[in-house]
């Protein structure tokens, strides 16, 4: 039976006008990025802890920071406006958009978030703190971009971040191109404002930023993951020397990874205990173990280029060592929407092994129907993940039973921190350790990790149990998308912008296009008929 004209246009409209309407309820309901919270809230005496320090114009999103704000050195915030004696270059910037962590308050867990902001709707990034309710208790939004953020090991109040910005004209003289970008490291006390440059360079063009993340070596040298060298090096920050370099080219071919310009796209390094340097070629979707002297230990490296059942292209993997359950690898695995686990196991008798026949054996994963592209997951000292969901907009902390503990709004996170827990995973278990100390404990043990919810089966990915069947929908949907495709849409999107805006904004388009189709047709304007038409007066002609 062919339905009715009356019944296709009802169908369609209905169609246009939920699909729309779920678009436009995502607007209606967005959170504006932190900067533009804090606006407000200076500008509110009521609103403690946020002990805003800006002085004079009364609003937090001025140009002053915006991405091609120069360097500045005129004080504008007080005393919060840091000086950075001994470093040269564009370094001093004014930081009017800045709250301060108030040492005084208690808030219960602190939560730094590096946010990488949005390039079509020009959003800034941040560098932000949360209390344990969720309450701003710094930011700063002096760069165009945010990536790594540690913790400094001894300080309670202290983190070192990547940013970057844009320049051009004389300022990008030593890299020869009439734009380009400042990549930097600094190191900022979050209570007292006071913030440093410890590293920066120039690199050649507007690109969000060349190092997504650096890791300290020791009190006077840093590692850097590199990505315009597509190298791993360290750094002397006080000579400002490349003091040793492993080359991407020592171990990969030019026709695997990505293109000229962004080849292997390096975005981690990680200084091992144990003298070997991990770091994430994401590119090539492998996780990488380096010997300073010998080069990749080709039996640790855990991924295979396009092999996206064990990694496609992952963000922030923590090396999780022997003495707390390891060797293990917890890893954003980005384009796969979900964090997992892999522990280094005898392949016949399932032990652990640091030995070279080895190998990597999932053994946990997560994921919701909200995480979209998450890029950083840390296991904190308890039993919990810190994960930082990029497109899911949000900070969440995830029980091994895939429960959400605790979670922040925040658009567009790289990475996230917890004070006091150490830099990533340290003093982070193995999941392998925390089960085992769990059936130690017994079913009613304190750490009451309930059902698994995947029947014992260690290698499935563990879905939040309070989901329910939309939500496995969701989660279906996103496993046969596109997911590149997709990602670069919300990339590319105002910071509102969710996954399901962008399938129901699909369905709309699809239904309005075959609406108007129809009605073009009913019309006795279909296509071939219209062409038909144009020709015979054409012949006329
Ligand atoms: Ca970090
Ligand atoms: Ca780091
Ligand atoms: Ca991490
Ligand atoms: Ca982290």
């Amino acid at each position: 039976m062919v339905p009715s004209k009356r019944s296709l246009r009802a169908l369609l409209a209905v169609v246009v006008l939920l699909s729309a309407g779920a678009v436009a309820s995502s607007y209606a309901t967005a959170q504006p990025n932190i900067a533009e919270t804090q606006a407000a809230a200076d500008a509110d005496p009521r609103s403690p802890p946020v002990s805003t320090v800006e002085s004079g114009s009364g609003s937090g999103t001025g140009p002053i920071s915006g991405p091609d704000a120069g360097p500045e050195t005129t004080p504008a915030g007080g005393d919060a406006t840091a000086t950075t004696p001994g470093t040269a270059g564009p370094s001093l910037q004014v930081r009017a958009n800045r709250t301060r962590l108030d040492p005084g308050d208690d808030v219960g867990n602190v939560t730094v978030v590096a946010t990488q902001g949005f390039y079509v709707s020009d959003e800034q990034a941040e560098l932000v703190a949360f209390s344990e309710a969720g309450e701003v208790l710094y930011y700063d939004d002096t760069y165009r971009v945010y990536f790594d953020v540690d913790p400094v090991p001894g300080e309670r109040n202290t983190v070192e971040y990547v940013a970057s910005r844009h320049m051009n004209g004389a300022d990008c003289a030593s890299v020869d191109t009439e734009r380009c970008t400042y990549n930097v490291f600094r190191r900022v006390n979050l209570t007292t404002g006071v913030d440093r440059e410890v590293y920066g360079e120039v690199t050649p063009q507007i690109v969000s930023g060349r190092w997504h993340d650096i890791d300290r070596v020791n009190e006077t040298h840093v590692a850097i993951a590199d990505i315009v060298r597509d190298s791993v090096r360290i750094v002397d920050t006080r000579t400002n020397e490349t003091t040793w370099e492993w080359h991407a080219n020592r171990t990969f071919d030019r026709s695997e990874g990505g293109q000229p310009g962004d080849w292997t796209h390096v975005n981690d390094v990680e200084v091992l205990a144990d003298g070997r340097i991990m770091a994430s070629v994401r590119n090539m979707d492998q996780v990488i173990f380096i010997d300073p002297g010998e080069g990749v230990e080709a039996n640790w490296t855990l991924g295979a280029e396009d092999d996206y059942s064990i990694l496609y292209e992952q963000h922030n993997p923590d090396y999780i060592p022997p003495s707390e359950g390891g060797p293990a690898i917890l890893v954003a695995d980005s384009e796969n929407s979900r964090v997992l686990e892999y522990r280094r196991v005898d392949p016949e008798t399932g032990a652990p092994t640091t030995g070279t026949d080895g190998e990597w054996r999932r053994v946990w994963g997560w994921r919701d129907s909200r995480v979209q592209w998450p890029r950083d997951a840390d296991r904190l000292p308890g039993t919990t993940t810190l994960v930082t969901d990029t497109h899911g907009d949000r900070v969440a902390e995830v029980a091994p039973n895939g429960t959400v503990v605790w979670s922040v709004t925040v658009g567009m996170p790289y990475e996230a921190e917890r004070l006091g827990t150490g830099d990533e995973s340290t003093d982070g278990r193995s999941m392998a350790a925390i089960r085992e100390a769990n059936t130690t404990a017994g079913s009613g043990g304190p750490l009451s990790l309930v059902a698994w919810a995947t029947g014992g089966d260690a290698t499935r990915v563990v879905l939040a149990p309070d989901d329910g069947p939309v939500d496995f929908a969701w989660v279906t949907l996103k496993e046969v998308v596109p997911s590149l495709a997709v990602n670069g849409i919300l990339f590319a999107g105002p910071s509102w912008l969710r996954f399901h805006d962008v399938v129901f904004g699909g369905l709309a388009l699809v239904a309005g296009l075959t609406w108007a189709g129809l009605e073009l047709r009913w019309a006795g304007l279909g296509l071939r008929r219209w062409t038909g038409r144009l020709r015979r007066r054409l012949d006329d002609v």
